[in-house]
């Protein structure tokens, strides 16, 4: 991972932010899209961090075409834009998302790792995938994927080829996932070292899909998001929520799911 990257001064009045990653939209699970816009037009955060893997997958701005699901997911985005900062980050999925993208939608685009002031600590904002070191396949793929040369030569071609091809991909890495009983998780010597490097107390991050609080050492944390899925008995869509004054940092986890039942 680089270690240089930018930095973020949250406004003094902000104290509240929401983060979230992982919810991987598409058009076949309208279920997730629904929980994912109501909260979207519920949260009254100051600022909200959409780290990685919002989309399933996103091949170019150009999908994003009037009547599309990618047109609807950009109307959410842009009426929270609209009122409060939004930040969105790469994730493996969905990195080929543009500056076209961004404007639409009012959202300011993040690099992989950001450092921000909340209150009296620094946190370091990260998908995770680029710390997961143990995976050595997927980090030569992803090297090879995230060279501009790779980019521009896909982004050349028909936007229909490069969702033929993105569907081979996720089909691939589907079946790699159930043939693998193990899977890579954030290399903590990686997340220290980078932490001390952006002089940052806690890593916040996505990609592992295990949603979770780490103690890297007596100083340093991780925070793991949650992955979204609206469907099914293991369903679970979580909000982390950082509140904040000059003080103290304080974190809770929202689950955003609505009820499965009508309430009595
Ligand atoms: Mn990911």
């Amino acid at each position: 991972m680089r270690t240089g990257g930018m930095d973020i001064q949250a406004p003094s009045h902000w104290r509240c932010a929401d983060f979230i990653s992982d919810l991987h939209l598409q058009s076949s699970d309208p279920k997730t899209f629904g929980v994912w816009a109501a909260y979207m037009q519920a949260t009254h955060a100051d600022a909200l961090f959409i780290l990685g893997d919002l989309f399933e997958v996103w091949v170019g701005d150009d999908a994003l075409q009037p009547g599309t699901f990618e047109a609807d997911c950009v109307d959410v985005l842009r009426q929270t834009g609209s009122r409060l900062a939004l930040f969105v980050m790469h994730g493996n999925r969905d990195f080929l998302m543009g500056p076209d993208l961004m404007a639409a939608c009012h959202a300011t685009a993040l690099p992989d790792p950001t450092a921000v002031q909340f209150g009296p600590e620094r946190w370091l904002l990260s998908h995770g995938d680029a710390l997961c070191l143990g995976d050595h396949s997927y980090q030569a793929f992803r090297t090879q994927v995230r060279s501009a040369e790779w980019q521009q030569e896909f982004l050349a071609k028909p936007l229909t080829e490069r969702q033929t091809i993105a569907r081979g991909i996720r089909q691939a890495s589907e079946s790699r996932k159930h043939s693998d009983a193990h899977y890579a998780d954030v290399d903590t010597p990686a997340a220290l070292q980078v932490l001390e490097s952006r002089g940052c107390q806690h890593l916040l991050h996505g990609h592992t899909h295990r949603p979770a609080l780490h103690a890297l050492d007596a100083t340093h944390k991780r925070f793991v998001l949650s992955d979204w899925d609206a469907n099914g008995a293991h369903a679970r869509a979580e909000v982390l929520r950082l509140r904040w004054d000059d003080q103290a940092v304080r974190t809770e986890r929202l689950s955003v799911l609505r009820p499965a039942m009508p309430p009595v």
